[in-house]
């Protein structure tokens, strides 16, 4: 009599979200539990948007992304079916997975994030769980780290927690909003990366001796980020975004063999971010695991960024 009361369907919306004290190294890899606290701001509308449904007489799940069947030998699908396992027992039976990204693939937006947080909150309202935040960004974490974080807007701080069992390691919102955060996604190149990020942070923790420096650098970041969000001190934010950013691809190029996500356009585009600072545009630059770069700023920068950036997409976090 504990079964829960299964609906047809559900639907839910994640946003994508870039971290301004970045997620690198794990202390468990089978439950996505990392080294470091990390912190992050969601970016409001763009996201993922899944839909889940039970299939009558079906002896396999099916997944769809932005339109199209998904593979059933590709990883994607064996990560979505996984997932779906998690919660598979409350209610045995295959089911359709409709995943819509609004942020286009290749635009270095971490679409796993958004994607696997839509899919928690599906199954959570599907199943009929019920699940708080703290459960939805758990269940989360298990799919893809990054997406415990896309469970809520705003800014949002991953704890690293120190259990064993990872029921301690979930994200949390932070209360301040900052209407006037603008960041800017420059899309350099749409090349596919060779090293996931899965397997480009576990040769960081094997290989780079630098690597032993990175917990104390996340943990200074994230206390000034916190003291930047609160007085809205958007040049501590964004130096120290930018710093930390810096410093994680410093890891990864200190592995063995050296990992690093950089082309030559994103040494072009930095040169330039460094080169409207020094003429006094307060613009700051973050890269992930890909060559992709992106700036912050705030809205009273937009037309100086969008003379030097014509190509930049430029999104609103706080809507
Ligand atoms: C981040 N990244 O904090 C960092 C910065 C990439 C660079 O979180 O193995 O896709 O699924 O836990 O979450 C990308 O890592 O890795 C990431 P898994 P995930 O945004």
């Amino acid at each position: 009599d504990c079964v829960p009361a299964p609906v047809a369907s559900f639907e839910a919306f994640a946003p994508v979200n870039i971290a301004l004290c970045k997620y690198w190294g794990k202390r468990n890899a089978a439950l996505n539990l990392p080294v470091n606290d990390s912190l992050s701001v969601s970016l409001g509308n763009k996201g993922s948007t899944t839909r889940v449904a039970f299939l009558s007489d079906a002896q396999a799940d099916e997944v769809y992304l932005n339109g199209s069947a998904v593979n059933r030998d590709s990883g994607f699908y064996k990560k979505v079916v996984a997932h779906i396992d998690l919660f598979r027992g409350l209610v045995p039976g295959c089911l359709r997975v409709d995943t819509v990204n609004d942020v286009a693939t290749g635009a270095g937006l971490a679409s796993s994030a958004s994607g696997f947080a839509a899919l928690t909150k599906a199954l959570s309202g599907l199943y009929g769980l019920g699940l708080g935040d703290e459960q939805l960004s758990v269940l989360a974490r298990l799919g893809s780290g990054s997406a415990c974080r896309s469970v809520y807007d705003g800014f949002v701080r991953w704890h690293k927690g120190v259990r064993a069992d990872g029921m301690d390691s979930f994200a949390k919102p932070l209360p301040e909003s900052w209407p006037e955060l603008r960041v800017g996604v420059l899309t350099l190149t749409g090349e596919e990366k060779k090293t996931g990020s899965r397997e480009g942070m576990q040769r960081t923790v094997d290989s780079a001796l630098l690597y032993g420096s990175w917990p104390e650098q996340a943990e200074r970041d994230i206390a000034r980020l916190e003291h930047a969000i609160v007085q809205r001190d958007f040049t501590l934010l964004g130096a120290t975004a930018e710093q930390n950013a810096m410093a994680m691809h410093a890891t990864m190029l200190a592995s063995w063999p050296p990992l690093l996500y950089w082309q030559p356009e994103s040494v072009v585009a930095l040169q330039k971010v460094w080169q409207l600072r020094e003429e006094g545009v307060p613009v700051y630059a973050t890269m992930d695991a890909g060559p992709n770069v992106k700036l912050l700023f705030e809205a009273n920068s937009t037309d100086d960024l969008a003379q030097v950036f014509p190509e930049m997409d430029i999104i609103v976090p706080f809507l």
